[in-house]
């Protein structure tokens, strides 16, 4: 009962929250501009990827946007599949859209309908896949800064001489950016040698990468550093670490944050010792606002830039963080970016 009691401001604010919602997307926002002093604008969401924390994450972020905004987001995953990306993005096409974001996937197999959508009226916005139409802003992490912040802390902590394993797969735009900043760090600190790189992105992706990386450690058991420039790499790494009882000799630098990788990189002797990140959910909010903003006929940028903070094992252990909730109360970074707003556009509510 003393549950129950303690719960329901919590259940009444969601009803009314839940209600003004859909108040907001029958009735339309007061004061916004068209479309949305109407409501139910219809807006399409189309993933690539749709395994992981991030992803998750991201989305959740663009729903809750959405509600503030009283968009009508309808939900297109492409569950791993550029072909189905194709297809998702030709449906939302058909369904009349007023705009499509789209997260993540190949130019080549998708860059002939992006256009099309362009053509046809569609607002387009890209997250990390690179459509070259000065008329579809790109969202972004700000990849090159996310780099070099965790590539700047394993300098500082493994100094400029080190044996190092990159875990990568190229053609994927955010991971591409990433490895240009880690080239470019081997190229002015000549005492790092890579002696390895591997790494997948068939799901499950951590649990592939595991199996790679204990292969690897085999062949190159010299490997102190690990580059992993996504948090599934970072976590099949994390996790032949602990199966092939390496810590304390290896030493993981990731991107991304959730969570449960808050809670690994702070198991003890974790040799997940940094990341740099956003929050994904945050850059899901921003993504829905960059739609909205060229809906309203207003300029969100071209290139809209979510920056990341850098997050370490020492940080997390300090503060006692064990979630992304903690994280938001203690870097700013975490809570919310002011990229894509305007004064008329909601700010959600997580
Ligand atoms: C396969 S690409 C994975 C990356 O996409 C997003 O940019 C996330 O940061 C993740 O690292």
């Amino acid at each position: 009962m003393k549950n129950l009691l303690r719960a329901l401001p919590i259940l009444v604010s969601s009803a009314v929250l839940g209600a003004s919602s859909l108040a907001a997307q029958a009735a339309g926002l007061a004061g916004a501009p068209a479309p949305f002093d109407q409501g139910g604008v219809k807006v399409a969401l189309v993933s690539l990827i749709s395994q992981g924390d991030f992803f998750q994450a991201y989305q959740t972020g663009a729903e809750r946007q959405a509600r503030a905004l009283g968009i009508n987001l309808r939900l297109f995953p492409g569950n791993d599949d550029p072909a189905a990306e194709r297809d998702a993005i030709q449906q939302a096409i058909n369904l009349g859209v007023k705009a499509i974001i789209i997260d993540h996937g190949f130019p080549s197999s998708i860059d002939d309908l992006a256009q099309q959508a362009v053509a046809a009226g569609i607002k387009v916005v890209a997250f990390d896949v690179n459509l070259n139409n000065p008329k579809i802003p790109q969202v972004e992490q700000s990849d090159h800064d996310l780099a070099s912040l965790v590539l700047g802390q394993a300098l500082k902590d493994d100094g400029t001489s080190f044996t190092a394993g990159l875990i990568y797969v190229a053609g994927f735009a955010p991971l591409d950016r990433r490895n240009a900043v880690w080239v470019d760090v081997k190229k002015a600190n000549p005492g790092i040698h890579q002696v390895a790189q591997w790494g997948t992105a068939n799901s499950p992706v951590a649990t592939n990468v595991a199996d790679q990386t204990a292969a690897v450690f085999r062949a190159h058991p010299d490997i102190s550093v690990i580059f992993a420039p996504w948090d599934e790499f970072a976590r099949g790494a994390n996790l032949a670490v602990d199966e092939n009882k390496l810590n304390g000799k290896v030493k993981i630098y990731s991107a991304d944050i959730s969570t449960p990788d808050i809670l690994a990189m702070t198991a003890p002797g974790s040799a997940w010792v940094a990341t740099a990140a956003t929050n994904p959910a945050v850059v899901g909010e921003v993504s829905v606002r960059a739609a909205a903003l060229l809906l309203a006929g207003q300029d969100p940028g071209h290139e809209i830039l979510v920056q990341p903070a850098l997050v370490t094992q020492e940080l997390l252990l300090k503060n006692n963080i064990k979630t992304i909730g903690d994280l938001a109360e203690k870097v700013p970074a975490f809570a919310g970016s002011p990229a894509a707003s305007a004064a008329w556009i909601p700010v959600p509510r997580s």
